[in-house]
């Protein structure tokens, strides 16, 4: 006999609605500080030149969350789980998600963020605002706090890069791997923060279990906040390699599991074109999406905190 559902709530960044909407989930992200008109423009820039009316990763977030209900369904065994969205900066909040399941009669949760490695700014905010909720409502709340050596993650992304070397010639011997994550404020590392060394070890695993040899690490995506941000740059790397006579690199973003802004105009736009311009070929590998093996590591993580809650 199946036990009590529990709540699985799955959270993702969030996106905005349509371009109308940017304002608004700027002003969010800004924690209510709406942007300069010129902000605001370039932002809108950005995703006129990705989204042609759609947002991808509103999408990829709803199949995300259906391929890992699938995924718990077929592993869960006696026990029940109910997957809930709840997004950082967009509709349903996280605050949404756990009310929904107050209001289904659930008292037991696990959170999961979608995206492996732990910092306190990012996943860490996240993890704060769930707990908060979950007890206003009186549920016994849990998340994973990482998955980036996942085995199954490790695995997922490994054949990527396989298929990504696969594009060049000589299978991409002579590609470097640059692999490459969300930048944040730097005063993280005066916090012990243990984001940078995540990122670093998922970046060594895959490059092991890949084969690869040649690869590096860079930072994407830094704000404009006035403070100084991790670094270097995607482009500083992309000026830096180009002066050591590499003209072929296949970016591997860790930290990211979803097509959306980060991707497909910071990496596919603007880095792809720097690269151009000093004549390295720039590819990609496919991000995860919804890929069976990511939903997988992704189960079995919350499979784990549920038998800690027990
Ligand atoms: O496709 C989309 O619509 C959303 C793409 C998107 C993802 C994403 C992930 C992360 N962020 C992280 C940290 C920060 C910090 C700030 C910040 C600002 C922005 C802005 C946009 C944006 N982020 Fe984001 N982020 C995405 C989009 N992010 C748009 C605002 C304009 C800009 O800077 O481009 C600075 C906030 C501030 O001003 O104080 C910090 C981190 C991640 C990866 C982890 C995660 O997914 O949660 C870390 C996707």
């Amino acid at each position: 006999m199946k036990r009590k559902s529990i709540g699985v709530l799955v959270m993702s960044y969030g996106t905005p609605e349509s371009l109308e909407g940017v304002e608004a989930y700027y002003t969010h992200i800004r924690r209510g500080n709406p942007p300069s008109a010129e902000q605001l423009e370039d932002l809108t820039n950005r995703y006129r030149s990705i989204v042609g009316g759609v947002f991808p990763l509103r999408e990829n977030t709803n199949r995300q969350v259906a391929a890992l209900q699938h995924t718990l369904d077929e592993l869960a065994g006696e026990d029940s789980f109910v997957c809930y969205q709840g997004l950082k900066h967009a509709f349903p909040y996280i605050e949404d998600g756990i009310a929904a399941m107050a209001a289904a009669g659930i008292t037991k949760a696990i959170g999961i963020v979608l995206t492996p490695q732990y910092s306190v700014m990012s996943v860490g905010g996240y993890m704060k605002r769930a707990q908060e909720e979950a007890a206003k409502h009186g549920i016994a709340f849990k998340s994973v706090q990482e998955y980036h050596l996942h085995p199954e993650l490790i695995e997922a992304l490994s054949e990527r890069v396989k298929e990504g070397l696969h594009k060049f010639d000589k299978q991409g011997a002579d590609t470097l791997v640059l692999f490459s994550a969300h930048s944040l404020p730097a005063k993280i590392l005066e916090m012990n923060d243990p984001y940078s060394d995540q990122l670093l070890a998922t970046s060594a695993a895959i490059a092991n279990l890949a084969g690869v040899k040649k690869w590096q690490f860079t930072w994407q995506s830094a704000g404009q906040t006035g403070q100084p941000w991790l670094g270097p740059d995607i482009l500083e790397t992309l000026e830096q390699i180009s002066e050591e006579g590499i003209t072929s690199v296949l970016v591997t973003p860790v930290g990211f599991v979803s097509d959306h802004l980060e991707v497909l105009y910071d990496i596919d736009i603007e880095a792809h074109e720097y690269a151009s311009e000093r004549g390295i070929r720039l590819e990609r590998i496919r991000m995860l999406n919804d890929d069976p093996q990511y939903m997988a590591a992704l189960a079995d993580s919350v499979l784990i905190v549920h038998r800690e809650l027990e």
